[in-house]
């Protein structure tokens, strides 16, 4: 008897002779899943160039054939998406490649035999910074079974430990979280080990300055808590509403809706996330917002924020 280990890719409109064939003006989504997708496309050399775009999905930015790890804006983009966000429209210009599992898994799937293999741990921090480390494949975790050890701090207040899968992918994240994602491209590039990438000075430079940024945030955050979800409002350059709403969720157990009000950002973390999403925040005009289940970010436009304020407090 067999058991289907392969889960990744539902939707294919384009072949992987095509994908090889050219090299492709990318637009990446800045965390650590779009870098590392970016990073699988570098490595196989099929990548004219790489840039981030400042709106999630915006390819109007920059001239972009291929795009990771996001929904773009609108369906008249006539690219290559390869990505794992909800809500990708029927009707569409661009071919696309999706799935339920993190892009770096689609990416890895399509280009596996191409990837260098001493560099393949790359892949599996992608994997994690989307929170599915359970979907690591099962020959790089036999390859690279440090992924799963863990690293121990006994700090003043309280021990704990933290996956290097985990702690790779956070350090990608922090870069991103401080508006450099180039930088976190180019030092996962460079990585030729994991212990290269966890002891990378730049990296590590970028969580300390990021920790520094969020323990002022919570000092001056806003915290309103309703019957099924609390609600939060910051105000920072940094993208710190993912974290906040995350790891308040985490100690709560409740839904969190985190806007950030000076980039005009918001997260929602929990399981009440998608219907936030589609049935509250949606109805607002001015506002966009996607994601997957329990994971959903999203815009306002500064002149909505009232309607937004008020269309979560009737529903909290
Ligand atoms: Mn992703």
């Amino acid at each position: 008897m067999t058991c289907e280990t392969n889960m990744g890719i539902q939707i294919l409109e384009v072949t992987k002779e095509d994908l090889l064939s050219m090299k492709w003006r990318c637009m990446t989504h800045a965390d650590a899943d779009g870098i590392v997708s970016a990073w699988i496309c570098k490595s196989i050399d099929i990548l004219s160039r790489l840039k981030f775009p400042k709106e999630f999905g915006d390819y109007k930015e920059e001239p972009c054939d291929l795009m990771l790890d996001m929904r773009p804006i609108d369906n008249k983009f006539n690219g290559i998406v390869i990505d794992h966000h909800l809500d990708h429209p029927k009707e569409r210009q661009y071919r696309l490649v999706w799935g339920y599992v993190p892009t770096s898994l689609l990416c890895y799937e399509l280009f596996k035999d191409k990837i260098p293999e001493d560099e393949l741990w790359k892949v599996a921090i992608g994997i994690a910074g989307d929170g599915q480390p359970e979907h690591i494949p099962l020959e790089i975790i036999n390859k690279f079974p440090e992924l799963f050890y863990s690293d121990i701090y006994f700090g003043w207040k309280d021990e704990y430990s933290i996956l290097l899968c985990f702690r790779a992918s956070s350090l990608i994240n922090a870069c991103c979280r401080l508006n450099n994602p180039t930088q976190a491209f180019t030092r996962l590039d460079k990585a030729k080990t994991l212990m290269d990438l966890l002891d990378d000075q730049v990296l590590k430079n970028s969580i300390e300055e990021l920790r520094r940024l969020r323990s002022q945030v919570e000092k001056k955050m806003k915290v309103i808590r309703g019957a099924r979800a609390i609600y939060i409002e910051i105000e920072t350059p940094a993208k710190l509403e993912g974290v906040i709403a995350q790891s308040i969720m985490d100690k709560k157990d409740m839904t969190v809706i985190c806007l950030n009000k000076e980039t005009g950002n918001f997260s929602i973390r929990g399981y009440l996330a998608l219907w936030y999403c589609k049935e509250v925040i949606s109805q607002v005009e001015g506002v966009t917002c996607g994601g997957h289940a329990k994971f959903v970010g999203g815009k306002i436009m500064p002149s909505k924020y009232f309607n937004f304020r008020k269309q979560i407090m009737k529903f909290l």
